[in-house]
């Protein structure tokens, strides 16, 4: 076997430089379970529930690999409920746990469900955290046993799903995965994850994400001590940035797409 390339659980997992994951998704779409399944453990509480189960960001570590792989997991900042304090305070946290940029952001939709604030949310990502950020994008599929339990593929799902789902996946270079969280021993669906953010990152010339905000945001908040709040210490300048940048968001999250033009007879 060549060097750096060793077989876990039945499967080829490759050694490498550190990546750096953050998630991002509604409420209850799976994301602290899509964290667990990369990180091997129960990491991240993970529940059935009406309300939102993970309410600050954490971070969490593979451990017992060749490789450094971070995971940060978020509440679910795709809901338009949160408050704009709220959002500013787990995104101020979430690039700190972050820094100095995640390699890619794992936009998790659940297998079966399409709301209509996830139909605007590569737009409003893309003015919360900068126009790049969906070169940054991997849209990981949770539920994935809701296909193997329907006898159909991810591919025949998204042939007949919503065209605005195909959008969505289009403005994300078609980069996609599938997970079956509860199957916990299927390492090699991680492996495969890891793949294709290494294939990402070629592509972005080996770097990770990071724009202006994110770095003034990150040089203010490199102190670990700052991570309750966190917002003392950053610009007037930087947080009316962010802000402005969080309003624009959630208005874009929740504005309605246009209906089609009305056909007007001017025979009249
Ligand atoms: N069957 C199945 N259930 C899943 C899968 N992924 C997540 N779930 C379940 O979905 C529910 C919600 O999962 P969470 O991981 O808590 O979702 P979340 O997005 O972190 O939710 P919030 O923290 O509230 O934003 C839990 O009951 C999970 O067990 C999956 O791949 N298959
Ligand atoms: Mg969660």
């Amino acid at each position: 076997m060549s060097q750096g390339i060793r077989p876990v659980g039945g499967c080829v997992f490759f050694a490498g430089p550190p990546v750096r994951i953050v998630m991002i998704g509604k409420t209850g779409v799976g994301k602290s379970a899509v964290g667990n399944t990369i990180v091997n453990k129960k990491a991240f509480i993970s529940l059935e529930s009406p309300e939102s189960v993970t309410a600050h960001c954490r971070h969490a570590q593979l451990e017992g690999e060749k490789r450094e792989v971070h995971v940060v997991d978020t509440p679910g900042i795709l809901d338009t409920s949160k408050s704009v304090e709220v959002v500013k305070k787990e995104i101020i946290k979430c690039i700190q746990m972050s820094t100095p940029g995640p390699h890619v952001f794992l936009l998790v939709l659940q297998i079966g469900r399409f709301t209509k604030e996830e139909e605007n949310c590569v737009d409003a990502l893309e003015k919360l955290f900068g126009p790049e950020m969906s070169k940054y994008m991997i849209v990981l599929f949770s539920h994935g046993d809701k296909l193997t339990q329907q006898g159909t593929t991810i591919f025949d799902y998204l042939r007949s799903g919503h065209p605005k789902l195909t959008e969505l996946l289009n403005r994300c270079g078609n980069r996609f995965h599938v997970f079956n969280n509860k199957d916990k021993k299927n390492r090699k669906q991680v492996a495969e994850l890891i793949k294709k953010i290494d294939e990402m990152v070629a592509a972005n010339r080996a770097s990770y994400y990071s724009d202006d905000m994110f770095e003034a945001v990150d040089r203010t908040q490199r102190q670990p001590d700052k991570l309750p709040d966190g917002t003392e210490d950053l610009n007037v300048n930087v947080l009316s940035e962010l802000l402005q940048r969080i309003i624009q968001f959630q208005a874009t999250l929740s504005a309605t797409t246009p209906a089609p033009a009305a056909v007007y007879d001017n025979k009249t």
